[in-house]
């Protein structure tokens, strides 16, 4: 049980808690707690200006943990694959099931032919989650795994290029100190990026910020504080941002000093911006035929960024999450650096990320997960920047179903033969979820931990139900920004016979022959965890105290501001590329000799872009952000939640009015991938020519093979970029009225 907390009436406890999810945003909890029932959550109750204002998925969070379709006992499967038929079994048979298959297809096939499957599913200190298996398998003889951050990839290299770092944001006080924001693909209203940060948007505005916003859509966020909303086409910002430059340059408005003093390759990137390197200068006229916005607008953004100082560009993931995602982070940090807006309070130095290097702790476990025989034997994974080409023992994230279904044959590491899975639903969650259904129908033995009958879950040959984040203590992180750490401590004991994901590693290594797999109680394992890392969390010195108040808020002295140190005494601290210097041109990413990932940041026109003959066919663009009713697929099936907003595709009345259709209408949104039924909703909130449709609803395909659960994923890509970015916002699709084909 959790450590003794107050009662506020007689056998209700209340416990200090907080949420798991991969949602970007950690709020702390009190949940009220009685008969083994979360029966009230309440939020934090700091003063406003401290305050973490609990979200709206949060504020359901025990409609979730009670849930009535939560699983409760083992199961395996007894009809087809994909139709959810399951029976009833023991953890014995369950387990025993599990270790015999693991045997089997190592001494038959090698351990490369085990597939382990994990994801972002469980946000805490991951000795629990993906981690334990990940341990277990090392120790059982290794495994292939996949590669490739599906959220991040293309955000991560673009910053790894350009600044050597991750570690690109900005605490969000900081916003305070600037006069311009510009949201570049960037809408925190509905998709938390950090808890509060709305809070300190309002804030900043109030302070008399201007924001102007830079999106397909007109989203929440440009809805509650922007003065000007730019539509612009998907994935041609990279093209109207050079155009910025060209504006810039031309007019002699960019800070000189700033890029000799601090960035290399500036000099190629004017060649090319002003048309030297290839006889086309980028002028705003240029741009507005690729990115859909007026050339007027485009030199008058330029302008208003390089003459308002401090002014924060703040780019983001999801542009980036698209066929040349990376050039957007990269043309953004360039626009920073032009600005002279990189290390100094009330800029930002752009890359997406927007992470601070406060709070990051307890992403990895007390007990390290030790390494993979398997990649031992192959080429090694060295980091983002240099494993495109090289790693050669893991699969890239989105070509996974590919993967299955091809093995050695179609260049991958290893033919797979059986998966084991946690804390993922990537059947639902990465491209091509019909290429997904074939990869797991053909899978000679599929294992899946849950806590619901999922997409994905459905196809299990064995099927664990494991514990929520209630049922279990654990240190928690904040994403991307902080600064607090959490300790989330165990509400109530399991439900049915759900296991942790760390417990039943445990019960396996027992039946694979590895002794001395989980010798620590679970407070032991974090209380090993706190006092083993003091330099990520030098503050938390009472590890009772942190665990009885379930955070620990870290006093700033002033803003954390990425780089302030290399902009303020770059002689001592220079940045930490192979220059020393902000990389505009990068000799690694030239090292890579790939077209489409460039030394310095370019437009270029990709497949299912506007401009591909394909668009002939479909000629929409499609966009699909992540919800603000749920966290990827998780709580899709919460009802309060699915109160908030109906799953429904944004269609502009022009594109609508063309197919006939009126708002309300059932639609089919189609292309060669695949085919979904949904509701249109005809808004002036998106721009002509683009649809969206958000993330996370459930696969359900019919018989015809017609997703009726409207997934994002039955219409986009497996394929990813020169940087790795999984292709989630580059796909082109057909709309039309349902029964009206
Ligand atoms: N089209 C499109 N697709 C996208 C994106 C997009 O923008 N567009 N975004 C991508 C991004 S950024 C991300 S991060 C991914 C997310 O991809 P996933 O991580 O696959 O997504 P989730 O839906 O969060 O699935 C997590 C699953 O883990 C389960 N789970 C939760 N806690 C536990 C636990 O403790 N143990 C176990 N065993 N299971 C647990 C949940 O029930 C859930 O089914 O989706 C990506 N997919
Ligand atoms: N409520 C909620 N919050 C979340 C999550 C969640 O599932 N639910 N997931 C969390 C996770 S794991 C992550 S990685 C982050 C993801 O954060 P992001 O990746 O930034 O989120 P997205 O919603 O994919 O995209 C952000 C915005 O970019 C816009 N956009 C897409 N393509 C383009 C483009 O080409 N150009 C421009 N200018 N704009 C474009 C979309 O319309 C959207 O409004 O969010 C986190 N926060
Ligand atoms: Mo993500």
């Amino acid at each position: 049980m959790g450590a003794e907390h107050t009662q506020s009436e007689p056998g209700v406890r209340i416990v200090p808690a907080t949420s798991t999810f991969d949602c970007g945003g950690r709020c702390p909890l009190r949940l009220h707690v009685k008969d083994n029932r979360i029966i009230r959550v309440e939020g934090d109750a700091a003063p406003e200006e401290k305050q973490l204002r609990t979200c709206l998925r949060c504020r359901a969070y025990r409609q979730y943990v009670h849930h009535p379709d939560r699983l409760m006992y083992p199961q395996k499967r007894v009809g087809p694959k994909g139709k959810g038929e399951f029976e009833r079994i023991t953890w014995d048979e369950a387990l025993d099931t599990l270790a015999s298959k693991l045997i089997e297809t190592k001494e038959t096939y090698g351990p490369e032919s085990i597939f382990l499957m994990t994801g972002g599913g469980y946000l805490a200190s991951l000795h629990n989650g993906g981690l334990a298996a990940q341990r277990l398998l090392n120790q059982f003889g290794g495994c292939t795994t996949h590669y490739g951050n599906i959220s991040s990839e293309g955000a991560v290299w673009a910053s790894l290029t350009q600044y050597g770092s991750v570690m690109v944001g900005n605490s969000r006080e900081d916003l305070m100190n600037s006069k311009l924001v510009i949201l570049w693909g960037w809408d925190p209203a509905r998709m938390i990026s950090g808890t509060g940060t709305m809070y300190h948007l309002i804030r900043a505005k109030e302070n008399g910020a201007r924001m102007i916003c830079v999106e397909p859509r007109y989203t929440d966020t440009a809805a509650t504080l922007a003065e000007q909303w730019i539509p612009i086409y998907p994935g041609t910002d990279t093209a109207m941002m050079v155009a910025m430059a060209y504006v810039m340059i031309d007019e002699g408005l960019h800070d000189q000093a700033f890029l000799d003093k601090y960035t290399v390759g500036f000099d190629q990137f004017k060649d090319y911006v002003m048309g030297t390197e290839d006889g086309t200068p980028k002028t705003p006229r240029w741009a507005a035929d690729i990115c859909g916005v007026e050339a007027e607008t485009i030199a008058a953004l330029a302008r208003e960024y390089a003459s308002t100082k401090p002014a924060a560009l703040m780019d983001c993931q999801g542009p980036a999450r698209s066929a040349m995602g990376e050039q957007y982070n990269r043309c953004a940090m360039t626009l920073c650096a032009m600005t002279g807006n990189v290390g100094r309070p009330g800029g930002s130095a752009g890359g997406g990320l927007m992470g601070i290097p406060v709070g990051h702790m307890f992403r990895m476990s007390a007990i390290p997960p030790g390494k993979n025989p398997v990649e031992l034997k192959g080429p090694k994974v060295k980091g983002t920047l240099d494993i495109r080409d090289r790693v050669i023992m893991r699969v890239h994230i989105n070509t996974l179903w590919d993967a299955m279904l091809k093995g050695k044959a179609g260049g991958y590491p290893a033919d797979l033969k059986m998966a084991w899975s946690m804390c993922n639903n990537y059947l639902n969650q990465i491209g091509n979820s019909n290429k997904g259904h074939q990869a797991l129908s053909q899978l000679s033995f599929f294992a899946v931990q849950e806590l619901f009958m999922t997409a994905q879950a459905r196809y299990a040959d064995i099927l664990l139900p494991v514990t929520s984040a209630a049922e279990r203590s654990d240190l928690t992180r904040p994403w991307p920004s902080g600064p607090y750490y959490c300790f989330s401590n165990r509400a109530i004991e399991p439900l049915g016979e759900a296991k942790s994901d760390l417990d039943i590693a445990g019960l396996l290594a027992e039946r694979l022959g590895i002794e001395e797999f989980n010798p620590f109680s679970e407070d032991d394992i974090l209380k090993l965890f706190v006092e083993k890392n003091p330099e990520t969390a030098p503050q938390i010195t009472d590890f009772e105290k942190f665990k009885k108040e379930g955070i620990y808020r870290v006093e700033l002295e002033r803003p954390i501001v990425a780089f302030r140190e290399q902009i303020e005494d770059f002689e001592n601290h220079p940045f930490d590329t192979p220059s020393g210097k902000i990389e505009i041109f990068s000799q690694r990413a030239a090292d890579m000799e790939k077209p489409d990932a460039p030394p310095i940041p370019k437009y270029m026109s990709t497949a299912e872009d506007r401009t591909d003959p394909l668009a002939e066919k479909y000629p929409l663009q499609l966009l699909t952000p992540h919800a603000k009713n749920r966290v990827h697929s998780e709580m899709h099936q919460v009802p309060w939640l699915r109160e908030v907003e109906p799953h429904c595709m944004w269609i502009n009345p022009v594109d609508a009015g063309a197919r006939g259709i009126v708002d309300g209408n059932e639609v089919f949104v189609f292309n060669d991938r695949g085919k979904v039924a949904i509701e249109a909703w005809v808004t002036l909130r998106i721009k002509p020519g683009v649809v969206c449709i958000f993330e996370g609803a459930w696969y359900d395909p019919d018989e015809e093979g017609v997703d009726r659960g409207a997934c994002a994923n039955t219409l986009t890509r497996d394929a990813y970029s020169g940087g790795g970015a999984a292709l989630m916002n580059t796909s082109l699709v057909q709309v039309a009225k349902a029964g009206g084909e």
